[in-house]
């Protein structure tokens, strides 16, 4: 027996009864030790005394699936889905007992087994589609037969997490125990089966519910019509359907070996080893040097300065958190604005069904409170300031915010370019300060970039670590530069789109190609809803401050100018009509973008769907990398997280330097090296990018070497 699995009996007055235990810290998962052990314990059960086995996993979790660090490894026997026929194939029953998770492979060996008891805590899911992968070990083909097809390919399409109640009324597992411990459910379930002579009861023999859908093509037409509508360019959801399908198609076995040949076909593809490098990238991105030597401080109270769409969002994502608040606001005025901006959201939750009135109402009276006196800020743990992005009025702030603020306060600023160690400097505690960059509205969105400054303390980065945790966001760390790493890699792609523009390509083009890249949507369509007013006054004041290289904004100038803003005049690059948020594409903004190119005697070419997105990702991959050379990101890995958590790149790409390391760094080096005879001030290759061509290394290789 391998250490991994234990095998004992349990001798009862019901009889003996076999307890086979997983131990395989962290989470059990069904690594070779593992399914080598299971493999043995079944057959040490067959042969012995015992009437009824309990398969129960030690520690935290039941599995939590197959041990997704050998995937890409030569397999070693035995397989996960031999050992779950071994159990299933037994002739005397095994009880499994959930606790923590049953995921993936962990609720494919559950489902084997002939009968399944969970404590109420416990869920249970088949999460592979969002590593890019199916139930490789017959989950599709096991879990329809107990909860019908439409269920399972919801639950598989998704990868969503079950609640034990709600796996027992789906008939996913066949009792919720009151108790908190898997062993005493297991065993009082196992004592129910040797008193009740239950049978040994094999899943793939319950046939009823896959055979209510055989030949039903407008049923799984419809199904593939919605898991397509959701997928957005994601193989896995359909191909965890099409498994789905074949196993009302077809007999067992054969549904069986479809499963396996989708199988193998997910784990073959990019998409997949995409997806798992983010499953681990979202586990390192919050291992950072200041959570080894730092200790957060208390976070029991906050206050946020300014109630604009910052202030008030981020507020309602503390309150959301259970944390009390106050909103500081300049005058009487604006602090009635704040509240209203935050009892907007708030009210937008109860309509929407998030939350009811009654919660509602606590958030906003019992944990929320607005002043406008500056030393309501007293008592906060932790002050915020989303106020007007200039930094004479973020430096002014914090001198008043010094003040006021009690001893060992976090002072933190919500800028999203501004210079954290010159904000810092006009404190007399500028180890307490550092950024955090929430992204709007800030009660979604998941991104949060924690600025470490020069003089930032340890413990007060772990703070801004341990405030991400508690409002449920993923935090990233960022050095000091203009705009960080999101806004800094950002004004780059998006500069690339603007001379592609100008230089003869149609906007729609660009929209078009990024969309079918995968994002949400394309440059342009996001310039629309974000106002086009706000870049061209960025723009003014970066001319002001003596910006240089080529400038590409002129036609965007223009339709500011036209006051063309956006979604919200109805008019920017799109036309909205009767407040539609949909777009059409305005023949007027190409005349306009004509004019411009013609005023600058260029002449137009027009780029095909590949070069755009060739130069969109040069321009992307280049900055992360010299962000990552500068240190401003502390692996490729952080770079990879901000731009998925924060703007829209595709998660099933992995990343920016994830997608350079799986098209090749020499490829992407050449692509620059192209584009760079033409414009040789934007497209200077960044060094990193040089050296790691050169040492034939990649992106992934500095992960790994930070994380060793
Ligand atoms: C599968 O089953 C395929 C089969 O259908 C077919 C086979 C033929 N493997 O998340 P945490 C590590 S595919 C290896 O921070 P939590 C994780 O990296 C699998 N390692 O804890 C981390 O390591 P570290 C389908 C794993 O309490 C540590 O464990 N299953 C695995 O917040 C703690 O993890 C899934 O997709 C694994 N399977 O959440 C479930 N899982 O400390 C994936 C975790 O070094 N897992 N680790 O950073 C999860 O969703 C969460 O880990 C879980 C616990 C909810 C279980």
């Amino acid at each position: 027996m391998s250490e991994a699995v234990s095998y004992e009996v349990v001798s009862d007055e019901a009889g003996d009864i076999a307890v086979i235990s997983i131990d395989n810290p962290p989470v059990n998962a069904a690594s070779h030790a593992v399914r080598q052990g299971l493999a043995d314990a079944t057959s040490k059960f067959a042969e012995g005394s015992a009437n009824v086995a309990v398969l129960v996993g030690k520690g935290r979790t039941f599995i939590a699936g197959a041990d997704i660090r050998e995937f890409g490894k030569p397999m070693q026997a035995p397989g996960l889905g031999d050992v779950i026929d071994a159990i299933e194939n037994l002739d005397k029953p095994v009880v499994c007992a959930i606790h923590g998770t049953a995921l993936g492979g962990g609720l494919e060996t559950a489902l084997s087994c002939h009968y399944r008891v969970a404590v109420k805590s416990a869920r249970v899911g088949l999460p592979e589609v969002l590593l890019g992968l199916l139930p490789g070990a017959g989950g599709t083909q096991r879990l329809p037969r107990l909860t019908g097809i439409e269920t399972a390919a919801e639950i598989i399409t998704s990868g969503r997490h079950v609640p034990a109640p709600e796996a027992l009324k789906l008939g996913i597992i066949d009792a919720v125990d009151d108790g908190d411990d898997p062993l005493t459910a297991g065993l009082t379930f196992a004592r129910r089966v040797l008193s009740e002579n239950m049978p040994v009861r094999r899943t793939r023999e319950l046939e009823e519910k896959v055979l209510a859908a055989r030949g039903n093509q407008a049923l799984f037409d419809e199904l593939r019509a919605g898991v397509k509508r959701k997928a957005k360019g994601q193989l896995s959801p359909q191909l965890c359907l099409e498994a789905v399908i074949a196993s009302a198609e077809l007999p067992f076995a054969e549904g069986l070996k479809r499963e396996r040949e989708l199988f193998m076909e997910l784990m073959a593809s990019p998409q997949r080893e995409a997806l798992i490098h983010v499953f681990f990238a979202d586990r390192q991105v919050g291992k950072v040097p200041e959570l080894e030597t730092g200790t957060p401080r208390p976070l029991d109270r906050a206050a946020v300065i300014g109630g604009g769409t910052m202030g008030s969002g981020i507020t309602v994502s503390m309150l959301f958190a259970g944390m009390p608040v106050t909103m500081i606001e300049r005058d009487e005025e604006s602090a009635a604005c704040g509240r209203q901006n935050v009892e907007r959201i708030l009210d937008d939750g109860v309509r929407r069904g998030k939350f009811d009135q009654a919660h509602r109402d606590r958030l906003a009276n019992d944990l929320y409170s607005v002043s406008s006196d500056i030393s309501a800020l007293a008592d906060a743990d932790i002050v915020i300031e989303a106020a007007f992005e200039n930094m004479e009025v973020k430096k002014d702030l914090f001198q008043q915010i010094d003040q006021h603020a009690k001893n060992g306060a976090v002072l933190a600023s919500n800028t999203s370019y501004l210079n954290i160690n010159e904000i810092a400097s006009v404190t007399g505690r500028p180890q307490d300060v550092l950024g955090l960059h929430f992204f709007s509205p800030a009660h979604v969105m998941r991104l949060l970039e924690i600025v470490v400054a020069d003089r930032t303390d340890p413990d007060v980065a772990a703070t801004g670590f341990a405030l991400a945790k508690k409002l449920k966001k993923v935090g990233v760390r960022a050095g000091v530069c203009d705009g960080f790493i999101g806004n800094r890699i950002l004004e780059r792609y998006l500069s690339q789109a603007a001379y592609m523009v100008e230089d003869g390509t149609s906007p729609y083009d660009i929209d078009k190609a990024v969309l079918s890249f995968g994002y949400p949507m394309g440059p342009n369509q996001m310039g629309d809803l974000a106002g086009l007013d706000i870049g061209y006054a960025n723009r003014k004041r970066k001319r002001e401050e003596g910006w240089e290289g080529r400038y590409a904004a002129d036609y965007m100038d223009r339709l500011a100018e036209l006051g063309r803003h956006g979604q919200k005049t109805g008019r920017g690059f799109y036309i909205y009509e009767d407040g539609s948020r949909v777009g059409k594409p305005d023949p007027e903004v190409l005349e306009i973008i004509s004019q411009v190119r013609s005023e600058k005697g260029i002449t137009p070419v027009a780029l095909d769907e590949e070069t755009i997105m060739r130069r969109y990702m040069a321009a992307m991959i280049n900055e992360g990398a010299r962000i990552v050379e500068e240190g401003i990101a502390l692996r490729p890995l952080d770079v990879d997280i901000t731009m998925l958590y924060g703007y829209g790149f595709p998660r099933w790409r992995g990343g920016p330097l994830k997608y350079a390391d799986m098209i090749g760094l020499d490829k992407v080096l050449a692509d620059i090296r192209e584009f760079e005879k033409d414009d040789p001030v934007f497209w200077k290759p960044a060094q990193l990018l040089v050296d790691l061509v050169e040492r034939g290394e990649n992106f992934d290789s500095l992960n790994k070497s930070a994380n060793r």
